[in-house]
Parts: structure tokens; C-alpha cells; sequence
């Protein structure tokens, strides 16, 4: 094990800075990290203790992991936003889809796309994940990199492992894990743990992978040596796509289908399971009076009647497949699966919709990109 070195892996962030205005749209926005006036973590017994199970565990550096941790501060809004708001709305579909599916976003995406083309057909050759839904779990997740997280990942991380706040369950042995994890992650790429920004909940990237899959499905999908979601385009889009095909994405499967309900309310209930496995077949959903298109039919697969609530007007209803089902393993949300298939479909009509500049340059064949893109 290299000892680690300080290499702030942001040349996402420092690129943009330097083209300024001429930064192409998927680079993230620069903004001016927040201010850090938690108390340090220097001098607390436990993240001693810890540093010194770390250190015996994964074979790091004792006297390294101290320094980092004890440079770690409290983080006031990671504590005030893991908690649930007191009073939250209902949930409502179309108001969650018309925060993504706004014409700001999916010119963003059609801009990544064309930017990062040569890769999405990388990864959809070499994992079987269509390249629409991987631009559509980015655009969700960090409006293809403009909103990746302003907290240090390391005080997030702290903060939640050892000052998990009271009033719910307690996550701080996850997060004691995802301290642990970004750490062994900072050792291997020479990255310096107090120059690393993500979410509040220590989510890094262009895809905001949590620091235990980025050390589980993350790739060097640009073959430079390192996994790098935040500077990488190529690679944020290549981990997205091994992340769901470790998930059980089914190529070539549909995500869901549209349905016509049935006309009784007893055969609409036993088609909504307790969950979004697919129990049914097309035939059963015909048994009990559900109409679906012929491409469902002829696949076959199994489906499961997906409810997306709209509270006091009619809910909005899909048959979703089992990759439907994979997508919600990223975030365990139907109408965040939901938004992801629909602005990766939105994304995708607007890039084949669009003229192809005059200077794109051509597109090398899909088997020199596999050659440049190295094996998990
Ligand atoms: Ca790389």
C-alpha cells in the first residue's frame, strides 16, 4: 500500500475554473466551499479508536488516519438535513417529475451526451445498460455535474459516524463504514481526504456514488490510472453502467410499459404487489383486465403494476420490468426511477433531435473504445 499523497482529485473543478465561461456545460459549477467552524474532531477517544481499528483492518497508516481525522469538523448541516423535515408534503408525482424534466436540464444533458457520446456507447456496449438511462441517473443526481456537493466529504462523513444526531434511527455504523471506506479510497488514489467535496451525506461525483460502491463498482473507465468520478466524465459513466449491471440490468429488457388499468377495483389492488418486484406476467395482467402494449407481450417478462401517487388527483401508473426494479437499487424510489427513465428518454430525443455541429469530430469505433477502456 503507497502511502498517500496529497493529489485533490477536482480537475473537473479546476478545468472549470480555468476555461471560465468556455467550460463545457457538463463540467461542474465553481463555487466557493462553505465556511468550516465546527469544532475539530482532534482529541476525541472514540475517532482515536477508530483510526487505530482502521489502521489494523485495512493495513493503512495509523499516524496518517489520526492527522486526517482529527482535521475533520463538525458539520452542522449534515446533522440538520439527515433529519426528515418536520412537516413533509405528501408525495407527489408530477411535482417530482417537473423538478427534473425542465428543458434547462435536458439541454444539459443533450450537451453531456454529445460531449461524452464516444463513451455512453462505450458503457452500453460493455455492461448492457442503455445509454439514456445512465445520462438520466447523472442528470438526476448532479444536473450532469453542476451540483455535486459543496461539504467536505471527510467532515460529512465525521460528523455523521461520530455526532449522529438524536430524534431518529441511528445510521452511524453505516456511516462509520463510509468513513472508513473513503478513506481506504483516498489512500489507493493518492487523494488528499481534506480536499474531497460531495453531499451533506458524503455522496461524491458526477453520479454521487457513496464511498463504499465507489471502492465496490466504480471503474477507471478512461484507463488514466484512476477512478476519479468527479473529474472524469468517462469514468463517472462507466461506473454508473457497472453499478447497474452489478445489480442485475437485464440488456435488452424494457424498463416498464404503459398500462391500461382494469375496470375493477379488486383486480387493480391484486395487481399492485407490496413492492416493485414483477410478479405478473402480460398474460396475468390480461387475466385481470389490464391492457399493455404489444412489445410488452412479445418480451414477456414479468412486470409489476407501479403506482406513482399525484395526492387528491389520479395517480399515474407504469408496468415496470425488473430493470425498472434495478434502477430504484441506485435510491430506493419509485419516482426516482421514474425520473431518471423519463429524463434520460427526454435527454435522448433532444440529442437525435439536434443538428450535429459542424466540428464533431468522428466518432472512433466502438472496438478501439473498448480497447481503451480497461477491465473493471
Ligand atoms: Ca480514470
Amino acid at each position: 500500500m503507497p502511502l498517500p499523497l496529497a493529489r485533490p482529485l477536482r480537475r473537473g473543478l479546476l478545468l472549470a475554473a480555468l476555461y471560465g465561461a468556455a467550460a463545457p456545460a457538463w463540467m461542474p459549477a465553481v463555487a466557493a466551499p462553505p465556511r468550516r467552524d465546527g469544532p475539530r474532531y482532534a482529541g476525541r477517544a472514540e475517532v482515536a479508536a477508530f483510526a487505530a481499528e482502521v489502521a489494523s483492518r485495512r493495513g493503512l497508516p495509523r499516524r496518517w488516519l489520526q492527522l486526517q481525522l482529527a482535521q475533520a469538523r463538525r458539520l452542522q448541516a449534515a446533522q440538520r438535513l439527515i433529519m426528515p423535515p418536520p412537516t413533509s408534503a405528501p408525495p407527489d408525482w408530477e411535482r417530482h417529475r417537473a423538478q427534473f424534466l425542465r428543458a434547462d436540464r435536458i439541454a444539459a444533458g443533450a450537451a453531456f451526451a454529445q460531449a461524452h457520446r464516444r463513451w455512453l456507447a462505450a458503457a452500453e456496449s460493455r455492461f448492457g445498460v442503455p445509454a439514456h438511462i445512465v445520462l438520466g441517473i447523472i442528470g438526476v443526481e448532479t444536473y450532469y455535474g453542476r451540483i455535486t456537493g459543496r461539504h467536505r466529504v471527510i467532515d460529512a462523513l465525521a460528523t455523521l459516524a461520530f455526532d449522529f444526531p438524536t430524534g431518529r434511527s441511528d445510521r452511524s455504523a453505516f456511516f462509520r463504514g463510509e468513513l472508513e471506506e473513503f478513506l481506504v479510497w483516498c489512500a489507493r488514489e493518492g487523494a488528499d481526504p481534506q480536499a474531497q467535496f460531495g453531499s451533506f451525506a458524503g455522496a461524491m461525483g458526477l453520479p454521487q456514488f457513496m464511498p463504499g460502491s465507489v471502492n465496490r463498482w466504480a471503474v477507471d473507465f478512461d484507463g488514466d490510472g484512476h477512478t476519479d468520478l468527479l473529474g472524469s466524465a468517462a469514468d463517472a459513466i462507466g461506473s454508473v453502467a457497472n453499478y447497474l449491471a452489478g445489480h442485475g440490468w437485464q440488456p435488452g429488457l424494457a424498463t416498464h410499459h404503459a398500462v391500461g388499468l382494469p375496470a375493477a377495483e379488486a383486480d387493480l389492488l391484486a395487481l399492485l404487489g407490496p413492492d416493485l418486484t414483477p410478479r405478473w406476467s402480460p398474460a396475468q395482467f390480461g387475466e385481470r383486465g389490464a391492457t399493455l402494449p404489444p412489445a410488452a407481450h412479445e418480451q414477456g417478462a414479468p412486470l409489476a403494476l407501479v403506482e406513482l401517487r399525484n395526492p387528491g388527483r389520479a395517480s399515474h401508473y407504469v408496468a415496470g420490468t425488473a430493470n425498472f426494479q434495478v434502477i430504484t437499487r441506485y435510491n430506493f424510489s419509485r419516482f426516482y426511477a421514474m425520473a431518471v427513465i423519463e429524463l434520460g428518454e427526454a435527454v435522448r430525443a433532444e440529442f437525435d433531435a439536434s443538428p450535429a455541429p459542424a466540428e464533431r469530430p468522428p466518432v472512433p469505433p466502438l472496438s478501439a473504445e473498448r480497447a481503451a477502456a480497461p477491465g473493471r
